[in-house]
């Protein structure tokens, strides 16, 4: 039943509201079944309850995010174990073994931590952690994540794409590239210092890149703050990329005119390029880039992946590429 209101608003009683919330549902899940995603969705919640039964020694504070809207944001795959995601990793500042940061990573000092957004932007700004997760909604977005070394996993982050914070401190016209730098400190990492890269961090994406959707700046991940191996309190996560191009314990990200110099190809120019897309059909100097193994699935008779154009996310990235070569542009 409808009540017409005496400005002429018709207002719908509270059971027809519940049944247009009911009919929205399924209109959604309609448009996500045209668009194939009703399976990755499905799969998404069984994978949730298979999580709930992981046991967790050291559960972190919670970060919970609403469902991504973003498209690309949910796969078919199956959710890596936390167990398998928070205890192999790369994170050079605590050792080069995989191994390495979950075992020395708990000597990061997270609080307090700031952000430096500088630059050519009209707004340059110091932000608080605090102060940076409230800038907007938490998004939870499960990516995969392909590391160039030949491995995988799928993730459900938590944090919201970097455009936000882009938008906010407006760039100028001249802005070209984003620079993410991460935190170097000899008293808390203790391979800063070593000589297998140029410290700090660095890495940079072009800024329509960096204004993609999918870039998500990420505090969390499984519904909790980052563990500190994986790149606590707030890190990049660019999934159609190679895994370095995911900055991790940024302290501050700057925007330029020139392409900047990044850690991984000052450190070997002829197998890490600028854009480090992923792409099975340009391997690295030193081995294919064809398949994959996911971590977790590396049983005796797990079979390697193939290795998909942009991670899987060609959809959503390819025309940000139209017209280069990716051969030359590795
Ligand atoms: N600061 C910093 N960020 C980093 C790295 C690093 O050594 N230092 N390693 C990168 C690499 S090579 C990969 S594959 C991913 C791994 O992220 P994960 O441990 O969350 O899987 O982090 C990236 N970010
Ligand atoms: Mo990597």
């Amino acid at each position: 039943m409808l009540i017409k209101r005496d400005d002429g608003f018709i207002h719908p009683n509270s059971s027809e509201i519940t049944s247009q919330a009911v009919y929205r549902d399924r209109r959604r899940l309609i448009q996500l079944m045209a668009g194939g995603a009703a399976g990755a969705a499905l799969a998404t919640w069984a994978s949730r309850d298979a999580l709930a039964q992981v046991t967790r020694p050291n559960k972190l504070a919670a970060l919970a995010g609403a469902k991504s809207a973003v498209p690309g944001a949910v796969t078919m795959d199956k959710v890596t174990d936390y167990k398998d995601a928070s205890s192999y990793n790369n994170f050079y500042e605590f050792g080069t073994d995989k191994a390495d940061p979950a075992k020395n990573a708990h000597t990061l000092k997270t609080t307090p931590w700031v952000v430096e957004v500088d630059g050519l932007v009209k707004k340059p700004a110091k932000y608080q952690l605090e102060d940076l997760i409230k800038l907007s909604a938490q998004e939870e977005r499960i990516y995969r994540l392909r590391c160039v070394e030949g491995w995988s996993m799928v993730i459900p982050w938590v944090g919201y794409s970097l455009s936000h914070l882009i938008q906010k401190v407006e760039p100028l016209g001249n802005a070209k590239y984003v620079e993410f730098i991460s935190q170097a400190d000899p008293k808390t990492m203790p391979f800063v210092g070593s000589r297998v890269l140029d410290w700090p961090y660095v890495e940079a994406l072009r800024m329509d890149e960096a204004m993609n959707p999918l870039t998500l700046l990420t505090f969390g991940m499984y519904g909790e703050v980052l563990p500190n191996q994986n790149g606590a309190p707030v890190r990049l996560v660019v999934p159609w990329k190679y895994g370095f191009k995911s900055g991790k314990s940024l302290v501050r990200i700057r925007f330029t005119d020139r392409e900047p110099k990044t850690a991984w190809n000052k450190a070997a120019a002829n197998e890490y390029g600028f854009y480090s897309n992923v792409n099975p059909d340009v391997d690295h100097p030193r081995w294919s880039q064809a398949t994959e193994r996911r971590i977790g699935e590396d049983g005796l008779f797990a079979k390697k992946r193939k290795t998909l154009m942009f991670n899987g996310y060609e959809a959503q990235v390819g025309q940000l590429y139209a017209g280069m070569d990716l051969k030359k542009n590795f």
